[in-house]
């Protein structure tokens, strides 16, 4: 039974830590998986706090005029909204809430490289939470830039941009720490047998991404340092009247942002084979090729930046080669689309909430890539920029995308460490509900976008009055299926019923342990003989 100080609702394992208790055994533990729920929990009350935020700004939208607030508290409304999902939700989640929980296991490793730096990660990415917060209450109020900080507005609005930035600037930090811990985790602590060509599809992707974290989180760091020195020091590099550029800003920020859609998506990517081969009973389609794209999209994908500046005054031949390079990355991640697909080919599908939401990515990816091809070309870029059909692009690809595979992820992996599991028709009914409201909400936001509503906008004309309302009531169908499957998850993990061994019959290490796993994973060093996605003699029931 369950005793007040361990939420292990069946006990054992690595909750039942032994030496520090309380709050202490957690904020100074040393254990992945440990570490993994703490950015599990913090990734995921961000979120949340970010949707309500979200839900705020759609009612603003849902009638012409002034709604429930004024302008300048929705400029800094979709700011934080932003700048939580990106910084403090979509890029930690997977890698470091589900890539600390999982990825050793997988390898068959007891812990990761460095413990320790695991933990100063995850004590990075809360200070630099914290920073972000206070900036939100504390000097000239809430930033009101979006997310992207854009000079010359950001260099000179009176709002905390200072402090959002340098919060930001230590959330980076974090991204990197995780990065070269699980690059050496990955080339150094695999378990005797587990050749690259037997890692599961999961840890390929966080081993791109966490090349991309490596080499791409630094601009990003060194272009906010530069906005702050602005700011504090009038530096005037980004300042045409001082000889500056601000068009170099852009560069200098998409240099990173651009890749940083990689560290969102490729962990993601990773989830779903991993699910999806397990819910068709089939081992994965393409093994070698899902692999490779993982590296080629990271690669590739860092050549592309300047699709966001089609209209920033470049020269048309720089514009040209962007949107050609822009085109290649459809290769390598329409490869995976074609892979998972044909593992669904003459599958015994079971339709569990794991796989329902994997397949919702699939099919939401998918919409999300197709109109990203839209803003890739650079005719019909220049249409479409900065309107609602690029938030309805992002949203498809990110919260449709990474999003979806969180939750698929977090009812697939989590009843291992809790040792309990979610109820399975509520999980459906939300599911439900989740991927109405999605498309309805962000569906019409494409429309909207192509019939020419701008981006960021507190007001629009009355033409765009309906389709904003149904966007709005879109976005509370949305927030009804998600509030079900959270409640669901939580109540599951600490009452539900109990689960063990390998009820979905996975082959990969993490389903041969105990549930939930013991503190060092492995009773004894595993040694593997088989593919992660060998199903023959995996203890299938
Ligand atoms: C129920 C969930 C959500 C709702 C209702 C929602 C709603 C919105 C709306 C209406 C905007 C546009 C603001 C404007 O253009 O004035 C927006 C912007 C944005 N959203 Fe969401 N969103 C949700 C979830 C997410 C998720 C999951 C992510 C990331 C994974 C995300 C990331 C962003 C970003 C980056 C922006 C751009 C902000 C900017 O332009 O500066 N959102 N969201
Ligand atoms: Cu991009």
């Amino acid at each position: 039974m369950q005793s007040e100080s361990t939420p292990a609702t069946t006990g054992g394992g690595f909750w039942d830590d032994t030496g520090k208790r309380g709050v202490g055994a957690w904020i100074f533990s040393t254990d992945h998986k440990r570490i993994g729920l703490l950015y599990l929990y913090s990734t995921l009350t961000f979120f949340l706090v970010a949707v309500i935020l979200g839900l705020l700004i759609r009612i603003e939208l849902m009638a012409p005029g002034r709604t429930i607030m004024g302008a300048e508290t929705y400029n800094a409304l979709f700011t934080v909204h932003g700048v939580i999902m990106i910084f403090l939700f979509v890029i930690p989640a997977l890698p470091a809430a589900f890539g600390n929980l999982v990825m050793p296991i997988q390898i068959g490793a007891r812990d990761v490289a460095f413990p320790r730096l695991n933990l100063l990660s995850w004590w990075l990415y809360a200070v630099g939470a914290i920073i972000v917060l206070v900036s939100l209450f504390s000097g000239g109020g809430a930033p009101d830039t979006g997310w992207t900080f854009y000079v010359p507005f950001s260099a000179r609005t009176g709002s905390n941009v200072s402090l959002a930035v340098f919060g930001v600037f230590i959330l980076g930090c974090s991204s990197i720490v995780t990065g070269i811990n699980f690059v050496t985790t990955i080339h150094r602590l695999r378990a005797e047998g587990m050749e690259w060509g037997r890692l599961p599809l999961f840890v390929w992707s966080l081993y791109a991404t966490a090349w991309v974290q490596i080499l791409a989180t630094p601009i990003i760091g060194i272009t906010l340092v530069l906005v702050i020195a602005e700011r504090l020091l009038g530096t005037a590099l980004f300042d045409p009247a001082r000889g500056g550029d601000p068009i170099m800003f852009q560069h200098l920020f998409w240099i990173y942002s651009h890749p940083a859609v990689y560290i969102m998506i490729l962990p993601a990517m990773g989830v779903i084979s991993d699910i999806v081969p397990v819910f068709s009973r089939k081992p994965i389609f393409g093994y070698k090729m899902i692999a490779f794209s993982s590296i080629a999209i990271a690669a590739s994908g860092s050549l592309v930046w300047g699709h966001h500046m089609f209209t920033s005054g470049m020269s048309d031949i720089a514009i040209a080669v962007f949107s050609f390079l822009t085109f290649i990355v459809a290769i390598p991640s329409a490869i995976k689309v074609f892979n998972w697909i044909s593992t669904l080919y003459r599958g015994s599908i079971s339709l569990e909430a794991p796989m329902l939401f994997a397949l919702s990515f699939i099919l939401l990816f998918l919409i999300g890539g197709l109109s990203g091809l839209i803003l890739g070309a650079a005719a019909t870029n220049i249409h479409v920029h900065d309107t609602h059909f690029v938030v309805g692009h992002f949203h498809y690809v990110m919260f449709g995308g990474t999003g979806f595979a969180f939750i698929a992820a977090m009812h697939y992996w989590l009843p291992k460490f809790y040792g309990r599991r979610y109820a399975e028709k509520p999980a459906v009914i939300g599911w439900a509900l989740m991927f109405t409201g999605f498309n309805v909400l962000y569906g019409t936001m494409q429309i909207l976008g192509m019939e020419g509503m701008p981006r960021r906008y507190y007001d629009y004309l009355p033409e765009f009055a309906r389709l904003n309302f149904i966007a709005t009531a879109g976005s509370w169908i949305l927030a009804a299926g998600l509030f079900i499957v959270v409640v669901n998850l939580l109540r599951g993990l600490f009452y539900g019923e109990p689960f063990a061994g390998n009820p979905w019959g996975g082959a990969t290490l993490e389903w041969s342990i105990a549930t939930p796993p013991p503190t060092e994973n492995f009773e004894e060093d595993p040694v593997v003989s088989h593919g992660p996605y060998d199903f023959r003699g995996a203890g299938v029931p």
